[in-house]
């Protein structure tokens, strides 16, 4: 998969991307990262990429043109499927199933803003799709395509692990994640559960599923609803909060 980004800020978007997962992914070729800077397609002596908002306000405004220069650019260096979308806070929120569905495209087009917004006539003419990272201000979207990149290729064939990718389809899916521990066994005023010391390994899933269930409840019962739980689930979240009382 393809990954191109428009931004002002490209070695940002390059160095950030060359860490860890994403940075794995490539170097072993199963990604790949281009950045377009808007600012290499004016034509002026000041290399001017904003303006003033028709109607006035606060805040400048991306002009159209230098970001429909990268994105043809852009698209003309892909091939096969492609798609654009604008990172803004006005998008629709990332879920794990929009990440899912957009790995099946072969050219994913980032369009990174910076300032109060860009002309809506770019994101009506040339986007295909407006993505969002949630309901909190920052301060562009270069962060935002990041996420995005860093979400989408964890989920491509071969970038994680056996162990990493078994995680991605376990039981808990839709749940919070339990409470982990490592050594040392005791720390000054707290010690890790007994159970996890057992041995037993049906014992040790039990709670785990509990745990999670009892969190999922606790910090996101939004996500609860959305479950349909088993029976056996059902009985493991209310010994969680008859245990809690
Ligand atoms: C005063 C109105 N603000 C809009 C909510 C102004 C504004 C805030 C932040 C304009 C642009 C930005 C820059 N943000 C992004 O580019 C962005 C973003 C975000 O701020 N929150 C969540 N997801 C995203 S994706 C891109």
């Amino acid at each position: 998969m393809r990954f191109d980004v428009v931004t002002l800020f490209p070695e940002m978007v390059i160095a950030a991307a060359g860490y860890g997962v994403t940075g794995r992914a490539l170097e072993r070729g199963i990604v790949s990262l281009s950045v377009w800077n808007p600012r290499d397609y004016t034509h002026d002596k000041h290399r001017t990429v904003d303006d003033k908002p028709y109607g006035g306000g606060p805040g400048m405004v991306m002009k159209y043109q230098p970001l429909h220069d990268a994105v043809y650019d852009a698209r003309q260096a892909g091939v096969e499927t492609t798609k654009v979308v604008y990172l803004s806070p006005q998008g629709k929120p990332i879920t794990q199933d929009l990440l899912s569905d957009a790995r099946e495209v072969s050219q994913l087009i980032l369009v990174a803003g910076r300032y109060e917004g860009i002309d809506e006539r770019f994101v009506k003419l040339d986007c295909d799709d407006e993505w969002s990272i949630g309901d909190y201000v920052i301060s562009g979207g270069e962060l935002a395509a990041l996420v995005v990149i860093d979400g989408i290729t964890r989920l491509l064939p071969g970038v994680l692990g056996d162990e990493d990718s078994a995680q991605q389809d376990s039981h808990m899916n839709g749940l919070l994640d339990y409470p982990h521990f490592t050594r040392p066994e005791q720390l000054e005023e707290s010690s890790v559960p007994d159970i996890l010391m057992s041995g037993n390994h049906a014992d040790i899933d039990r709670w785990r599923m509990k745990q999670a269930l009892g969190r999922t409840w606790q910090r996101r019962p939004d996500l609860l609803k959305k479950k349909n739980l088993s029976a056996e689930q059902e009985s493991l979240l209310k010994e969680f909060i008859v245990e809690l009382n």
